[in-house]
């Protein structure tokens, strides 16, 4: 069984929180087989939220941005598993709630660009810059799943 593991940072954004669908966002993530092994709520602080949408400063929609995730609180995680990037961005959906598919978490909890519940990293390389923004690398479990054997071949 040789699997080619990828890490995914995921985070639950203060609507998520508010509208009390942490537990059906994890639920998601979790069925697909994905192995949590990092996983808080945090208040993100400003300096935080600058470095984690950097390349989005300037645009007209930066301030509003900042202004929302750091509104209130955020679960934050770290998945590892085969294509974890890839098929997180499937589950999550489109950007825009609008144009997101139903079924994938925007697709069916979100109506606007600018509430759109969760982030996920949109390659592994910058998955694991945003991880670093939010946890300790020492914070990270390492655990075996008892379904690896039958989600794997
Ligand atoms: P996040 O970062 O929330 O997972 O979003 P994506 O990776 O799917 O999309 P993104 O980086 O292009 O946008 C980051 C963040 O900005 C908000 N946004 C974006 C917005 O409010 N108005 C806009 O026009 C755009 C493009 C939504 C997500």
């Amino acid at each position: 069984m040789v699997i080619n593991l990828e890490r995914e940072f995921i985070m639950i954004k203060p609507d998520g929180v508010q509208r009390g669908i942490v537990g059906q966002v994890i639920q998601r993530i979790e069925n697909v087989g994905f192995k949590i092994i990092g996983l808080k709520m945090i208040t993100v602080t400003m300096q935080q939220a600058e470095e984690h949408y950097a390349i989005h400063k300037g645009k007209p929609f930066y301030n509003g941005l900042l202004e929302y995730i750091t509104c209130g609180p955020v679960v934050a995680m770290v998945v590892e598993g085969k294509d974890a990037v890839k098929i997180t961005r499937k589950i999550v959906g489109a950007t825009n709630p609008a144009e997101a598919e139903p079924g994938s978490i925007r697709g069916d909890y979100a109506l606007e660009i600018g509430r759109n519940i969760i982030h996920a990293g949109d390659s592994p390389e910058n998955a694991i810059v945003e991880y670093k923004i939010y946890f300790d690398e020492e914070e990270f479990t390492n655990y075996s799943k008892i379904d690896e054997k039958w989600l794997y071949e």
